[in-house]
């Protein structure tokens, strides 16, 4: 036995209760009361300690062509950020490139990812063109390749439209993959651009009202319905509005098998933030909506109608951020030249975790969304998600007690800001275990460039609401 975790709580998607844990070959392979050291045993005192599988963030944005520039986080920055946090595994977007068949899109994108990731990895292909029926026909050797998992934009220049979108459900249907959207109505958006901008309406605010809830709630229901039309399961990311919510809990309430993720940043902020002086920091797609969408967005993780919590973390520097006032070629600038994303993929399990240590979930009700439902979602609960005698050494020990203040000078990152700075958490994740190896202790990354190893999933069938 290579490791032994002592006396700790175990707390999974279930239940909770005191038990070791035993690793082997870097995974678990016991898990009872007073289990037995040999001599070569590390063995660790969790006493006190809420022992969790790692999360599983199933949405990242690491490296990121976007808005003229890329996300400041590359695959190293971005996985050892998430070791810090608890997150043992990541899914990042890959953008497909006009005419790119989506089997070299994964090669192209994990020769970036392979030398740099410090935790497990695996993907999702963002779908940017099926103008053929090879290009089409290129999804099932991707679901062959282990990256079941394919997303379509709705807005954005490299969005698609519904006719494509469409094909890709029906393929989808037809190769055990599943098919997740960035839902928000792109026509509708690009005419309130215009129109603010002529009226001479730059600021950041006008990115939310230009985004604003039936903008982006319009899309869920379309997305919904061309699902149903399809006759497959969809998965709807970062859910940020009460419309939405509602179209997802009546499709599911219908019996179909529709899933949603929403993120830390939709269940803390609101669109005031787009009122604060650095309200361009807080750009992002979608952006936070107001009180009535936070307060359904919580009501459907108490639910069940959302299925899981994921980061959308695609950060830039306030440099960047800023050229929503001066462009990078020195014109002035307004919303639209303000690269979206923010930083999330060190924060989320630890925000999560802290509202069920303020009694807003339960730990169990975390776990299931930040980590069993993600690897049953996407294929991998065969490896991951879990504690359970056979899967990955995927370990995070927690402190309840533990009083923590985000600052941007306390991530590992490389980005220079974050949205959570001076939010005050109750209790912190304490260590961090990938596969078995020690990635993060109080504070300090202890992990490794390169020994985050891509993660093939299985094909994804999901017929259902149910996981
Ligand atoms: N939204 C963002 O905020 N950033 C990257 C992509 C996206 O959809
Ligand atoms: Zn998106
Ligand atoms: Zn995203």
């Amino acid at each position: 036995m290579d490791l032994l975790i002592k006396g700790g709580t175990l707390v999974t998607a279930q239940s909770t209760f005191k038990a070791d844990i035993a690793v082997v070959n870097g995974k678990i392979s016991a898990i009872g009361k007073n289990l037995k050291a040999d001599k070569n045993t590390e063995v660790i005192d969790a006493k006190g300690k809420l022992v969790l599988p790692g999360a599983i963030d199933g949405h990242t944005h690491l490296a990121m062509p976007f808005g003229g520039t890329i996300s400041t986080d590359d695959y190293y920055a971005g996985t050892r950020s998430a070791a810090c946090g608890g997150t043992t595994t990541v899914f990042d977007f890959i953008l497909q490139a006009k005419g790119e068949p989506m089997q070299d899109a994964i090669k192209r994108r994990d020769a970036l990812a392979a030398p740099d990731a410090a935790v497990d990895y695996s993907f999702h292909i963002g779908v940017t063109d099926v103008s053929t029926d090879e290009l089409l026909d290129s999804m099932e050797e991707a679901v062959q390749a282990g990256i079941p998992s394919f997303k379509v934009f709705m807005v954005y220049d490299f969005g698609v439209d519904d006719g494509s979108f469409y094909r890709v459900l029906q393929k989808a249907a037809g190769i055990g993959a599943l098919v997740g959207v960035h839902a928000e109505n792109r026509e509708v958006n690009n005419v309130l651009i215009k129109q603010f901008l002529a009226e001479g309406k730059t600021e950041a605010w006008w990115h939310y009202v230009s985004k604003k809830e039936d903008v982006e709630g319009e899309a869920d229901v379309r997305a919904i319905n061309l699902a149903k039309m399809a006759g497959t399961s969809l998965y709807i990311v970062h859910l940020a509005n009460k419309q939405g919510v509602e179209a997802v809990k009546e499709a599911r309430d219908q019996g179909y098998p529709i899933f949603a993720e929403t993120c830390p940043q939709y269940l803390y902020f609101t669109s005031e933030v787009y009122k604060r002086e650095r309200a361009r920091d807080f750009v992002c797609s979608p952006p936070m909506k107001g009180k009535a969408s936070q307060e359904a967005l919580w009501e459907a993780i108490k639910s069940g109608d959302i299925a899981t919590v994921a980061t959308d973390h695609c950060p830039f520097t306030r440099a960047e951020k800023d050229w929503g006032i001066v462009t990078k070629d020195g014109k002035p600038g307004n919303f639209t030249t303000i690269p979206n994303g923010c930083a999330g993929i060190e924060t989320m399990y630890p925000y999560m975790l802290s509202e069920a240590n303020k009694g807003r979930i339960t730990f169990n009700k975390v776990v299931e969304l930040c980590a069993t439902n993600p690897a049953k979602l996407f294929g991998l609960d065969h490896q991951k998600g879990a504690l359970q005698v056979g899967l990955d050494a995927d370990i995070v020990l927690y402190d309840k007690k533990k009083e923590f203040t985000i600052t941007n000078s306390a991530m590992h990152g490389d980005t220079d800001h974050t949205i959570w700075e001076g939010v005050s958490l109750k209790g912190y994740p304490v260590a961090t275990y990938s596969r078995g190896r020690l990635v993060y202790k109080e504070g300090e990354f202890l992990g490794k460039r390169g020994e985050g190893k891509l993660i093939k999933c299985k094909p994804i069938k999901l017929t259902t609401p149910e996981l």
